[in-house]
């Protein structure tokens, strides 16, 4: 058996799926020790195993997180994370990704180009510049000085299909949970007009208790150029207090910016709700604040507190993320929500 598909037949085993507003158990145990978790399961499957790798070993957890979500960037089929994602609407792919460790140290790259791994620049750009946050041209420039290949600008055969689709009508048009069917293993044909948004966000607490973080994206697939969402701005799509907990966001990014949202997950654990609860209250603080319809728009965290408990909320049904601890394979919570 292929290891994915042995990763997958495990993972399926552990299934634990989440009722709306039921009797749904969230995990509330009191532990510490390694344990990590990312958005959308579908990811989380092969993601997680290369974060766990480095756990297993007593590794740290910064590293960990670079290394699980380097496995999407690194997936050309991955329509969502890394240069085989979708482009923006003039066609280039743009990528954004933030990472936090458990001394409250942050790197972040925004709208870089023709770079394979943001996670990675973005971790440089924490350990090996005086700044936090760097984008644009200067963060590929920075990234070369750093050793990074500039690569060929093009674009993935799916990408290209649906890029192909999007000009056809050119709308604007968000899709709600389409993550799901974005995973490593099925890139799936748009039809035109629609269009995917794309994230991961891994958490971790490492053999020592301390956490970090680290989302990387290509953001919403033909935004419009220049276009950044909160996975790079620390404190909307990722936030890390070593004394509180840790939390990340997928859906759209404009939303999670109105409110500081991973920030205000971490503050409403330092309250003492817990992580679910603390997710919670931040979707409802966006469904309040949102000049959108809340239906149209989709928003999930997660959080892991310094107990070791673990949570999410989402606004809207379908989104799901994947948990990795001792003794336990993958597995799949599907997340609560409020719509
Ligand atoms: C963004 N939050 O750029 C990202 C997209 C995303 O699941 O998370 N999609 O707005």
């Amino acid at each position: 058996m292929k290891r994915r598909e042995l990763i997958k037949t495990i993972g399926l085993a552990g299934l634990v799926f989440g009722l709306k507003k039921t009797a749904f158990a969230a995990p509330s145990k009191s532990r510490k020790g390694p344990i990590v978790l990312s958005t959308w399961f579908n990811q989380s499957q092969t993601a997680n195993v290369a974060a766990w790798n480095i756990l297993e070993n007593k590794g740290k957890a910064l590293d960990a997180v670079e290394a699980g979500v380097q496995v999407s960037e690194n997936d050309v089929n991955n329509c969502c994370v890394g240069l085989g994602a979708n482009p923006d609407r003039e066609g280039h792919v743009t990528l954004d990704a933030s990472i936090m460790n458990h001394k409250f140290q942050i790197g972040a790259v925004a709208a870089m180009e023709r770079i394979k791994s943001p996670i990675h620049v973005a971790r440089q750009v924490m350990e090996n510049s005086p700044h936090v946050f760097i984008v644009g041209k200067g963060a590929q420039e920075f990234a070369v000085s750093q050793g990074a290949k500039l690569e060929e600008e093009t674009l993935s055969d799916h990408a290209q299909k649906s890029y192909d689709e999007w000009l056809k009508k050119s709308e604007y048009k968000p899709l709600i949970n389409i993550e799901k069917n974005h995973g490593p293993q099925m890139p799936m044909e748009l039809e035109s007009g629609e269009f995917n948004h794309d994230t991961i966000g891994m958490i971790a607490m490492d053999e020592e208790g301390n956490l970090s973080g680290a989302c990387t994206t290509s953001g919403m697939a033909f935004k419009m150029r220049g276009r950044v969402g909160d996975s790079p701005v620390i404190g909307a799509g990722l936030y890390v207090d070593n004394e509180v907990g840790a939390a990340t966001a997928t859906g759209h990014g404009e939303e999670v910016i109105r409110i500081c949202g991973s920030f205000l997950v971490v503050e409403f654990m330092r309250q003492g709700y817990s992580p679910e609860q603390a997710c919670k209250k931040a979707v409802e603080r966006i469904q309040k604040a949102t000049p959108r319809n809340p239906k149209d728009i989709q928003v999930g965290f997660i959080a892991i507190n310094k107990k070791g408990e673990y949570g999410s909320y989402a606004l809207q049904d379908g989104f799901d993320y994947g948990v990795t601890e001792l003794n336990k394979s993958t597995y799949q919570v599907k997340s609560k929500f409020i719509l």
